[in-house]
């Protein structure tokens, strides 16, 4: 029978059939996809088929070819990767600006890892009550830049939407992300993805944890993704077809907390098609093969220099291409 990958705890997985039932799926062992070297085989969000054996065990058969995925490199890992979802059409990166602080080193491997895989995403602020006049100014900031590079950004607080779940719905803008697409929820610890997912649900779903007094991090509350369906919003329609544009449910994947994005499975040359901002200058480098870390002739270089292009996002560029540089003395 064929089915949705609605939960993975690792050991096992949550599978949703067409009829409205979930039962728990094993997968085997030797189980391989070609071509993806991953932890985890089958993802949240995968269609596939199962059977059920004498003893009443399910077992994963079989993987329906994926619309997209999205990977996430284990930082400081060579190979080790994993798939956050399958089958995505929006990814939510939630932010914080303070408890916990959101690096934008994180938010840009998160967006660019996006770009890679070719999965809209989208920025959500969260926990905009607790922040002070600097930090709103900085929240004011980061949204103008995202917003400049085409992301979409929201500014939220969870909490408060908790207790008034239906004027999200019914008048924030941000119920229109989430309607009729598999959204995927994502961020450091504590930022309040969980939160989040039981304000739009209106109902307490998923376990929420206080942040740590003594580091202002996260505890790691989710250990495992889980995707659910929201009620009221779209048509709660499994798939009535082969045919996406005939599909229109609204799932929403709540994932644990992350620390790091390790580096993307790209070529150092690469790395700049996956930010916008210097992708679009660096037509301009005088040397096509340019790595915009000081060459003559340079574009982004220049619109770093004159504030063209924000020195947070080339420093994230940076980052990452410092990553590449590492692995190829390991
Ligand atoms: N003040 C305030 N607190 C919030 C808000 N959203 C979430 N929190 C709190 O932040 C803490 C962490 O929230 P969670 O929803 O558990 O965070 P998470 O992102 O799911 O964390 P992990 O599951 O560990 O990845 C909880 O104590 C929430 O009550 C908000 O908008 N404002
Ligand atoms: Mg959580
Ligand atoms: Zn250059």
């Amino acid at each position: 029978m064929k089915g949705l990958v609605i939960k993975s705890t690792g050991t096992s997985y949550g599978v949703y059939f067409e009829d409205g039932t979930t039962a728990d799926c094993h997968v085997k062992g030797n189980f391989r996809i070609r071509g993806i070297r991953s932890t985890n085989p089958v993802a949240i969000g995968d269609y596939v088929e199962v059977t059920t054996n004498e003893d009443g065990t399910n077992w994963i058969t079989e993987l329906y070819d994926r619309k997209n995925y999205i990977i996430r490199r284990a930082t400081n890992l060579s190979y080790a990767s994993h798939i956050l979802a399958a089958n995505v059409d929006m990814a939510a990166l939630i932010v914080t600006i303070n408890h916990p602080k959101t690096s934008t080193t994180f938010i840009d491997r998160f967006l660019a890892t996006c770009e890679a895989y070719r999965v809209p995403a989208c920025i959500i602020f969260n926990k905009i009550d607790l922040l002070n006049e600097e930090e709103l100014e900085e929240l004011a900031n980061l949204r103008q830049l995202y917003e400049s590079l085409d992301y979409p950004t929201y500014a939220i607080s969870a909490l408060g939407l908790a207790s008034s779940p239906k004027s999200l719905m019914e008048s924030s803008p941000l119920s229109t992300i989430f309607d009729g697409r598999v959204t995927l929820l994502s961020g450091n610890s504590g930022v309040g993805k969980s939160t989040l997912l039981n304000a739009i649900l209106g109902d307490n779903v998923a376990r929420t944890g206080a942040i740590s007094s003594a580091h202002h991090k996260g505890m790691h509350t989710t250990t495992f993704s889980e995707m659910y369906p929201i009620e009221g919003l779209g048509v709660q329609e499994f798939r009535r077809s082969e045919d996406d544009s005939e599909r229109s449910r609204s799932w929403i994947i709540d994932t644990p907390g992350i620390k790091g994005f390790g580096l993307l499975d790209v070529e150092k040359e690469e790395i700049s098609h996956y930010f916008r901002d210097i992708f679009r200058v660096s037509r301009d480098c005088r040397y096509s093969n340019c790595q915009h870390t000081g060459e003559p002739g340079c574009a982004v270089y220049q619109a770093v220099a004159n504030g063209e292009i924000a020195l947070s996002r080339y420093e994230s560029y940076l980052s990452i291409l410092d990553d590449t540089q590492e692995s190829k003395y390991r």
